[in-house]
């Protein structure tokens, strides 16, 4: 697997930011992590405006999907789906509905979960990390509870983890949904680039540890 341009520009920028951090840190699933995604460092203007484009370039390259509306799942799906649909529209001139979750029903005013664009038609979720796949797993629920469907995925980093069996969260997904899973980068890339830009030694044995221990074997 080799970096493509707007992958090393991605790593660069995370990186730079620090919404990619080296260190050790605690995941939801328990699992001790010498890295971590925060997607909680895109908080002002720039940044997010930034990882917009990421995600639309990613769309752009990735297989060409036919869908009707990005969602993103609350909490954090919200802002990235935002600023990806004024990326594809700003750049790529594809004016693509969004909608997003409420975590609490609304029973009064418009009601309902869901604001945005109706739910309906072909959907393309868009998220932040898979780890074990539960957030997006639950995210599908939401898409089949309104009897929208799923056509794919696409998250900013895909950790590449295994779960119960021999593949990883993603392929398990993309097997039992049938969609496609498309990520900025993944685990495999990001070793790829610390072992590019050098200097990065006990970080990069770390993460070849954890990958040993936790990860899919390519
Ligand atoms: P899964 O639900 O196990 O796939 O974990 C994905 C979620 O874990 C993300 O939506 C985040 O809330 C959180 N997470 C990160 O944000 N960044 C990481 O690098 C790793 C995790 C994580 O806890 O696994």
């Amino acid at each position: 697997m080799s970096l493509k341009s707007y992958q090393r520009n991605f790593l660069e920028f995370a990186i730079s930011q620090e919404i990619l951090s080296f260190g050790s840190f605690t995941l939801k699933s328990g699992r001790k992590s010498p890295y971590f995604f925060n997607v909680g460092k895109f908080n002002k203007g720039s940044t997010l405006s930034a990882i917009g484009k990421f995600y639309a370039a990613t769309l752009q390259d990735e297989k060409k999907l036919d869908f009707d509306v990005v969602f993103g799942p609350a909490y954090k799906g919200i802002p990235l789906a935002s600023s990806t649909v004024i990326a594809l529209s700003e750049q790529y001139n594809k004016d693509v509905p969004y909608s997003f979750n409420r975590k609490e029903i609304k029973d009064h005013g418009e009601g309902g979960n869901i604001v945005g664009a109706p739910l309906k038609g072909n959907i393309l979720i868009l998220d932040d990390v898979i780890t074990a796949g539960t957030a997006i797993r639950e995210c599908l629920a939401i898409i089949k509870e309104n009897d929208a469907t799923p056509v794919g995925i696409i998250v900013a980093v895909d950790r590449q983890e295994r779960g119960t069996s021999e593949v990883s969260a993603v392929q398990q997904i993309e097997q039992d949904y049938g969609i496609p899973v498309m990520s900025i980068v993944n685990l495999e890339l990001i070793i790829e680039y610390l072992k590019e830009q050098g200097g990065y030694d006990e970080h990069l044995s770390n993460m070849k540890e954890y990958r040993d221990m936790y990860c899919i074997k390519k």
